[in-house]
């Protein structure tokens, strides 16, 4: 099994021992292809233009009808077109990362993958590499082994542009993690999880004790919490890098970035992307603290109206952990920090929150009433030795 991953610069599975970081392989320019390998007969390789809002909008169909579900098949991922114009048109974006393939004779778009810039510090190491997502088959397409030759056209892509290695997650397990972290979901509005399959009723309760559980005050507590603006931009992106020095693989960011991943300009007053929140020293005027979450909804699949709107954690940092602290101080104040989260996404009309076991997550997911979800996400790294990243609590999030 395995048989295209086998063929790949990525380890296999049980390699244990102790390694020297770095590239698998070191890859000639002068032979990568210059055109992509042959598709299927009926089939051709088209870049999308995801600046053109008809072409988006293919992009955002495909994903609707055939993205990730859950294993039941119960949700599937429902980006909208912001999430997707988000995530998509990144600092540093290219149109050639945007890949599609086209059935000729109809021109549909039946599949896609992308990849946008990301420089990843793994460790001591800065890497200047891809961020593999979206990857998606037509499910009449699907087991024709089509998804080893979407891999191979965006890694054709990235070395020609000089960029050999990737990070990518995926629900399944390929060989090898890095790192390997679990979801959790915090109910916002139990009674329509409950009603839409999501939240079983524990054996021996009640709705009435599940919707007592989750409730949440009307208003924040923390003082000096206000909507991040741009003039917070330099005080959130240098307190940001601080923070993420204390994990082992993690983004390192550009002001450019931070504007565009924590600030992102809606299109539409009704379809922001993330929501980005500082807290304001009220004495010194200096920014202590942030927290960021962003939107991806849920279709249910046996239901033509409803779907779940997921608020999912996204960057925080807190100067609680740039200071000489307990951990029960980092646990205070992440666990003040995140509860004022719930409650801005709750008011926000959000019905549930995710977090995964990552970044210091774990000091704050049980307090907060978060449930272990029966979803993992592998993260991966292409053309890179790395040693495993204990825990799976001490990384990055990614969209
Ligand atoms: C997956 N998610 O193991 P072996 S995540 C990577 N990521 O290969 P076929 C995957 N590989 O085992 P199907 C994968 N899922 O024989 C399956 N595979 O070595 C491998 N689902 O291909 C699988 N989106 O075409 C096997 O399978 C081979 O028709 C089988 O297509 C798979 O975006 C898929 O979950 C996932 O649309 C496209 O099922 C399809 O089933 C589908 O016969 C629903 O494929 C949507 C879904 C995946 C979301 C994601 C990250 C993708 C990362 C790809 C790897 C990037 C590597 C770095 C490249 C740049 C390098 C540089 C520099
Ligand atoms: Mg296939």
């Amino acid at each position: 099994s395995y048989k295209f991953w086998q063929t790949q610069p990525v380890p296999k599975f049980g390699e244990k021992a102790e390694i020297e970081e770095g590239p698998f392989k070191i890859v000639d320019l002068e032979k990568v292809p210059k055109e992509p390998g042959p598709l299927v007969d009926g089939f051709e390789w088209v870049t999308m233009d995801l600046t053109n809002d008809e072409e988006i909008k293919e992009v955002f169909d495909l994903l609707y009808g055939h993205y990730v579900e859950d294993n039941e098949a119960m949700f599937r991922f429902n980006y909208s077109v912001s999430f997707l114009r988000w995530a998509l048109l990144s600092p540093g974006w290219s149109k050639e990362w945007h890949v599609g393939v086209r059935a000729s004779a109809s021109r549909k778009l039946v599949a896609f993958i992308s990849a946008v810039p990301i420089a990843l510090r793994v460790r001591n190491k800065v890497l200047h590499a891809s961020e593999v997502n979206f990857l998606c088959i037509h499910k009449k397409l699907r087991s024709k082994r089509l998804a080893p030759v979407l891999i191979k056209e965006i890694t054709r892509r990235c070395y020609l542009q000089k960029i050999w290695q990737a990070i990518y997650t995926a629900g399944v397990v390929l060989p090898t993690p890095v790192s390997t972290t679990r979801y959790y979901h915090r109910s916002l509005d139990w009674q329509k999880l409950n009603d839409v399959g999501f939240s079983p009723l524990p054996h021996g309760s009640k709705p009435q004790y599940q919707i007592l559980k989750y409730k949440l005050p009307n208003n924040t507590a923390t003082k000096g919490l206000r909507p991040m603006e741009e003039k917070d931009v330099d005080a959130v992106l240098d307190l940001l890098q601080k923070y993420l020095q204390r994990f082992d693989m993690a983004p390192v960011f550009t002001r450019e970035e931070v504007v565009h991943w924590l600030l992102y300009k809606k299109d539409s007053p009704d379809e922001q992307v993330a929501w980005s929140y500082v807290v304001e020293d009220p004495t010194t005027k200096t920014i202590t603290d942030f927290f960021s979450f962003y939107c991806i909804e849920s279709s249910v699949i046996n239901s033509k109206h409803t779907s779940i709107r997921a608020a999912y954690l996204y960057y925080y940092a807190t100067t609680v952990a740039l200071q000489p602290h307990t951990q029960a101080q980092l646990k205070e104040r992440l666990n003040s920090l995140v509860n004022d989260a719930l409650i801005l996404a709750k008011k926000l009309k959000f019905d549930v929150f995710n977090a995964l076991t990552l970044m210091d997550n774990a000091l704050f997911l049980e307090q907060q009433k978060f449930g272990a979800g029966d979803g993992q996400l592998h993260y991966y790294l292409y053309n890179y030795k790395a040693n495993p990243i204990a825990g799976g609590v001490d990384h990055m999030n990614r969209v």
